[in-house]
């Protein structure tokens, strides 16, 4: 990457940014919402693309000089009709928040009626824009959540029914951050007709799964999708929400001018990018492989004695409560930390603890699959992560840890030129 320019007007924000770079380098990045995305993605996003305005959208903009803008706009919306398998793609959300936001005015009519929302709770592994108190959507909107079953760690689809009928909430949301397992979306649209209700799907988490057919689509089964698209999609940071024609003027109002001004056009050219690699038959090994790596990964911790919720995975992420071995969530994180390895410290289900300092640490796998590790791999990081974490006191086996990540981020680089 040509550092040049910045170090000549920046010098404080150059240094910061390589070494950011040197992180992301010499560690190993196993957040389960973070990837690094293609050259390509990386190039586009970096465009004179930003210097442009185009309030508006394709062929319909409120300033002049968008021809080539509207190419690039017009290509991320049709390839993600296409890769998603939807009606009407909006490609302007700058953020997940903002396309949760966008999806929940354009779905009820929210100042006078409809203001009641079902979604997962944020400490069973839903979102923050999916009803906390402190978010938006719950001071907005009126919120009633569901959980997943005591026993079993999963969602109980009886027990959700339950609810909406008792509740009838005007939309019913599906989705996830921190849940391991599949989800039914087939059976949402169920519930969602039986209550009445608009089914709106958060796939952020899984897009990547779903575009590669390792996880069923929400896109036929509910009325409005919104996903990121820097997950297991592999995008830049940013958002898309797809719906049934029936919501596009809706969803297209609500983005712009409900919520947002000026789109960020280099992203959505990135966006398109990254759409465009997802049709590749190499996109959908990617995934099969991020799948892959979740299971070995998962079965890795389990064999050497870590507790896993709902004892494994279906899709790219795990959660270990690390409180049977005595320790917590922020504790974890810091002494991974030490060693070169990320994740973020979580809530588990029915957790006594508080969202500072949790139960739990979330692991994923996108991005050390991107670097282009397999199981073999997933073997070796899980004996480490277990190792470290049950002997946190130990130095001897953090320098060993030391020197294995090391090893690992030399023989899996990312971006070579860097
Ligand atoms: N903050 C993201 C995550 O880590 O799952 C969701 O937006």
């Amino acid at each position: 990457m040509n550092m040049k320019n910045i170090k000549n007007t920046d010098r404080q924000i150059s240094e910061a940014v390589k070494n950011e770079i040197n992180r992301q380098k010499n560690t190993l990045e196993l957040i389960a919402s973070e990837n690094f995305v293609s050259s390509a993605v990386l190039e586009t996003a970096g465009t004179v693309l930003t210097n442009k305005y185009s309030e508006g959208y394709p062929f319909k903009r409120y300033y002049g000089g968008n021809q080539f803008i509207d190419i690039c706009e017009d290509l991320a919306i049709k390839r993600a009709k296409k890769i998603f398998g939807a009606e009407h793609a909006n490609v302007q959300p700058h953020s997940g928040s903002s396309a949760n936001m966008a999806a929940y005015f354009a779905l009820t009519d929210w100042l006078k009626k409809g203001r009641k929302i079902l979604g997962m709770r944020l400490d069973h592994g839903g979102h923050l824009t999916h009803g906390s108190p402190v978010n938006f959507s719950g001071k907005l909107f009126e919120i009633v959540s569901y959980g997943v079953d005591k026993k079993t760690q999963m969602l109980d689809y009886d027990e959700i029914r339950k609810i909406a009928k008792k509740e009838k909430p005007a939309i019913i949301l599906s989705g996830a951050s921190a849940y391991p397992r599949k989800i039914d979306f087939k059976m949402f649209r169920e519930i969602s007709d039986e209550t009445c209700a608009y089914h709106m799907a958060d796939i952020a988490h899984i897009a990547g799964l779903i575009v590669a057919g390792q996880h069923q689509n929400a896109v036929p089964y509910a009325d409005v999708v919104t996903t990121t698209t820097h997950k297991t999609l592999r995008g830049p940071r940013g958002a898309i929400i797809l719906s049934k024609k029936e919501h596009a003027e809706a969803v297209d109002k609500a983005i712009f001018p409900g919520i947002q001004g000026g789109p960020l056009e280099h992203i959505i050219a990135a966006k398109a990018v990254c759409f465009k690699e997802a049709m590749k038959p190499e996109f959908v090994e990617y995934q099969k492989q991020i799948v892959k790596n979740a299971r070995t990964l998962a079965e890795e911790l389990m064999n050497n004695g870590l507790t896993l919720v709902t004892d494994g995975t279906d899709n790219h992420l795990m959660l270990v409560d690390v409180t049977k071995i005595k320790l917590t969530g922020k504790a974890a994180e810091t002494i991974l930390d030490e060693v070169g390895i990320t994740v973020n410290k979580n809530m588990i289900p029915y957790d006594n603890r508080t969202p500072k300092d949790p139960s739990g640490i979330r692991i994923g796998t996108p991005a050390l699959t991107t670097r282009g590790m397999g199981e073999s791999e997933m073997k070796v990081i899980g004996k480490i992560i277990s190792d470290v974490l049950k002997n946190p006191d130990s130095n001897g086996v953090k320098l060993k840890a030391r020197s294995t990540v090391k090893e690992l981020c030399e023989e899996f680089p990312i971006y070579n030129t860097v």
